[in-house]
């Protein structure tokens, strides 16, 4: 408050304050100020690069002022606030985004409804200064702080809550370097580091904001003057936890939310002097690079814990420094603490982020000095946490001897959470022994571990899974007994959404404009049930001509990406069926690999009269795999491989293309996404906890193959079972099926029998290189039932052959398929979450209500 402008001189501030962009001339005007100003350039040397850059810091401008007023209003009203703690935040590109957000207030002035937005002062405007607005957005570097679903997850969850008005942070770690890079080099998968912050004009360095964060060190006990027992920690080094803000736009709202992200940095500075002078330069140095070590790299595996004591080192480093910033600014606002949890709530984002209950727990003891139960309550009314995975190998554990070493003081906290989280255990069901031994925190294995899931479930008040199967799996399988501890309310269901901003409006412009011309306008942006006003459409022959129009230009255009990145000519009439997502044997690429081979030979069996009558399938495949994982990476190498033999197979032809795109992304899938027909999800029944990418398939006109597996359920339920193609074996079955595997007799499916011929065969190159991918089907196990729903899925995809050959049909399927997809918009999943988890409100900014869109 002390720091504010005395009412007098704030007109004069109010005069020259930034608003959105009234006319296109206003939008150039800044546009080339930023090329000759802030980049020091000229239109004699402004190329795309330069453009992109202006045209980001020319909208950054008026982002900011929007952002700064909802910061300064969220503190001013007091409200709750929401913190979103996410080791990763797959954001992607952000320049297209900020347009349509800030953008839009150009629009609303406008007295006719835009169609599309951004071709409003942006497009116009920077084409006046000789770009196109595609090329321009193409320039930016994805912002690519994750692995896959769980890190868009929370990026789309971000875009909903600042266009809900939800008072909201994120928190995350700044990564040097994100997600690798991937090349396919002679069909191998090649490994390149992601540096992305050359420029990055989204970010704000906040150098007055450094929280020094303690590592290793001792606990040392003793009682204080009033004879309380007092633990402090001690010794140990300090590494400087440095601000970076991201803003976050909502859609129609001038609520701009906060990402901050933390960057590592030694606590000496650039580097130590002392030793520099004494002639230890080297160590000097390696102090520092030590400390920013920490937040040099994004680990790059999806689904799997590789428990490094790197990993944990930026895990308590992140919610330490997030942890002190939101206590700081709960302690500004001079409340008790027993009104803490009405203040803020905290989700964790899967386990990841658990250490922040016990560092609450931690510094409303030993720092605050409040009671263990008083202080305990306060933790565990303020956390939730959202479990994304059953997977037993993803399943978070750190050894108690690295917590040890590393976090003495939370090893303790944790050891008496535990404490009394068992005497309650043993209270509530004195005579079952084992059950002890069950729900422990500390597993005793030889070291023993923390399980952090049972951690995480222990310090908050709800634990929610992200679709309803996935819900229901967790209460009966991995958390049984939790369950029967804490009674079933603790224990909810909030199923995965993704923003219809990105994932129909800027990917698929013009299926979005569609869209609107029939609904009334870009309001299902806001509300996308309204898509429902769509399904009377679903026979009206002048709009279906439209709508697979649009597709046919979508599959055009990722036709043309095919052909500069690979290669390889496909035909965009073809059927194209795309399986893009991070590469595991529980996703089964294999299967859908083996599939295309059963394919390819049935071709070559096949007579040139009998081959007419088939329909032409283009099969995409994308995603990385880990680097360590060699059995994803053998996937990458047999499809590249099967690729090679199959597209230069004269007798093929267009009836069969095999693609490989390198380097799958949140700005390819853009791309993609919107060219599918088919798209695959097709897990083993049980193991992928929902999925979000089926959702997106749908909503941009694609139908989908897969099994009864995560959101797929809910999808079918939505949409029909008519219009989606289920195949395989159910979750309940496949307990019994691996079983059977492992203690009765096995047979191959014949068909996959002979794919596994042709393989060893070397049709597709050596043989040895794909023998584990068949041996751990034909002899370990095949713990992922390829062979049990290989012949299902044969049959299921001959029957969208099939399908695909009445295009009216199929057209007519898209169509109400996307009419019935409203539920899976990430705002009416973060209303749930809002409703049921956070007890948060929105807070309308004060000039608000004037849109078109309604709502
Ligand atoms: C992922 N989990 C799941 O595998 C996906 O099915 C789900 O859609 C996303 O989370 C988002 O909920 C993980 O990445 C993790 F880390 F939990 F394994």
């Amino acid at each position: 408050v002390e720091a504010s402008i005395p009412e007098p001189q704030r007109a004069a501030w109010k005069k020259f304050q930034a608003h959105g962009f009234k006319s296109k001339d206003e939008f150039e005007k800044e546009v080339v100020r930023h090329v000759e100003t802030t980049l020091a350039r000229s239109m004699f040397n402004c190329d795309e690069t330069a453009a992109y850059a202006a045209a980001s810091l020319a909208f950054r401008d008026r982002l900011i002022t929007q952002w700064n007023r909802t910061q300064q209003r969220q503190t001013f009203s007091d409200t709750k606030r929401v913190y979103y703690l996410s080791l990763e935040f797959l954001m992607g590109r952000a320049l297209d985004n900020a347009m349509l957000n800030v953008g839009l207030k150009n629009a609303r002035t406008s007295s006719s409804l835009p169609l599309i937005l951004k071709l409003t002062a942006s497009a116009e405007g920077l084409s006046e200064l000789g770009f196109r607005i595609e090329d321009i957005i193409e320039q930016e570097h994805d912002a690519a702080l994750g692995n896959g679903g769980l890190g868009r997850l929370a990026a789309c969850f971000l875009d909903s809550m600042a266009s809900l008005n939800i008072p909201a942070w994120g928190y995350g770690l700044r990564y040097r370097y994100g997600i690798f890079k991937q090349e396919i080099v002679d069909g191998y998968q090649v490994e390149v580091p992601d540096y992305w912050l050359d420029f990055n004009p989204w970010e704000f360095p906040r150098h007055d904001i450094v929280v020094d964060i303690q590592f290793y060190g001792h606990v040392r006990k003793y009682q204080d003057e009033a004879g309380k027992q007092v633990a402090l920690w001690e010794g140990g080094e300090i590494v400087k936890a440095v601000a970076y803000d991201v803003p976050i736009p909502g859609f129609d709202t001038q609520a701009t939310n906060n990402l901050r992200l933390w960057s590592s940095k030694a606590a000496s500075g650039e580097f130590d002097f002392q030793k520099f002078n004494s002639g230890d330069y080297e160590s000097s140095v390696a102090d520092q690079q030590r400390a920013e070590t920490i937040s040099a790299v994004l680990y790059p595996n999806d689904n799997l814990d590789r428990g490094k004591e790197l990993r944990l080192k930026q895990q308590y480093f992140w919610v330490a420094a997030s942890l002190y910033d939101i206590v700081r600014r709960f302690k500004k606002s001079k409340r008790a603490w027993s009104e803490f949890s009405d203040q803020v709530a905290i989700q964790l984002n899967d386990t990841h982020p658990t250490l922040a209950i016990v560092e609450l727990q931690r510094i409303l003891l030993d720092q605050e000095g409040l009671e263990w139960d008083e202080a305990w309550t306060i933790v565990s009314k303020t956390f939730g946490y959202t479990n994304h995975t059953v997977l037993p190998e993803a399943l978070e554990k750190w050894s108690v001897p690295l917590f040890q070493n590393l976090l003495p003081r939370h090893l303790q906290i944790i050891y008496e959470i535990n404490l009394y989280f068992l005497q309650l255990v043993e209270r509530k069901f004195p005579k079952e022994r084992d059950l002890l031994g069950r729900v422990s925190i500390i597993e005793e294995s030889q070291p023993k571990m923390v399980r952090m899931a049972y951690l995480a479930i222990v310090g908050s008040h709800k634990v929610n899974g992200v679709a309803e199967l996935h819900s229901d799996l967790i209460k009966t399988t991995i958390f049984k007994d939790f369950v029967k501890i804490f009674g079933p309310d603790k224990f909810t269901n909030v199923t995965n959404g993704i923003t219809p901003r990105r994932w129909l409006h800027q990917a698929n412009p013009r299926l979005s404009e569609l869209i609107a011309s029939k609904v009334g306008g870009l309001g299902f942006l806001k509300d996308l049930t309204l898509l429902n006003e769509l399904e009377k459409y679903a026979d009206d022959k002048e709009f279906k001509k439209e709508w697979a129009e649009i597709k046919y230009a979508n599959k055009v255009k990722l036709a043309k990406h095919i052909k500069t990145t690979t290669g390889v000519t496909v035909n965009p009439s073809a059927l194209f069926d795309i399986q893009v997502k991070r590469i595991h044997e529980y996703k089964r690429q294999q299967m859908n690999i083996f599939g295309v081979i059963h394919r390819y030979l049935t071709i070559k069996s096949m007579t040139a009269e009998e081959r007419k009558k088939l329909a032409p399938r283009v099969s995409i495949f994308g995603g990385k795999a880990a680097p360590g994982y060699w059995m994803a990476k053998t996937i990458i190498h047999l499809i590249n491989n099967v690729g090679s033999v199959v597209n230069k197979d004269k007798d093929v032809g267009d009836l069969l293309k095999v693609i490989f795109l390198e380097d799958y992304n949140v700005s390819k899938a853009e791309v993609i996404i919107p060219a599918s027909d088919i798209s695959e999800h097709i897990s083993t029944a049980g193991t992928e906890a929902s999925g979000t990418s089926n959702m997106k398939f749908v909503l941009n006109g694609g139908l989908i193959i897969g099994t009864c597996d995560g959101a797929n359920i809910e999808i079918t339920r939505e949409i029909g079972e008519n219009n989606i193609f289920l195949f395989g074996n159910l979750a309940e079955d496949v307990e019994d099926l691996r079983h059977a595997h492992n203690y009765g007799s096995h047979a191959m499916d014949p068909d996959l029998g002979k794919v596994f011929e042709e393989i060893k065969k070397g049709t597709f190159g050596d043989a040895g290189a794909f023998s584990a991918l068949v041996g751990a089907i034909e002899d370990h196990g095949d713990y992922y039932l390829v062979s049990d729903d290989f012949h299902s899925y044969i049959q299921t995809q001959a029957l969208v052959d099939e399908a695909y050959k009445d295009q009216d049909e199929w057209t007519s399927k898209t169509i109400t398929s996307v009419a019935r997809m409203g539920f899976f918009s990430s705002d009416r999943c973060i209303n749930e979450y809002a409703e049921s988890i956070w007890n948060v409100e929105p807070l309308v900014p004060e000039d608000e209500g004037t849109s078109g869109l309604g709502k």
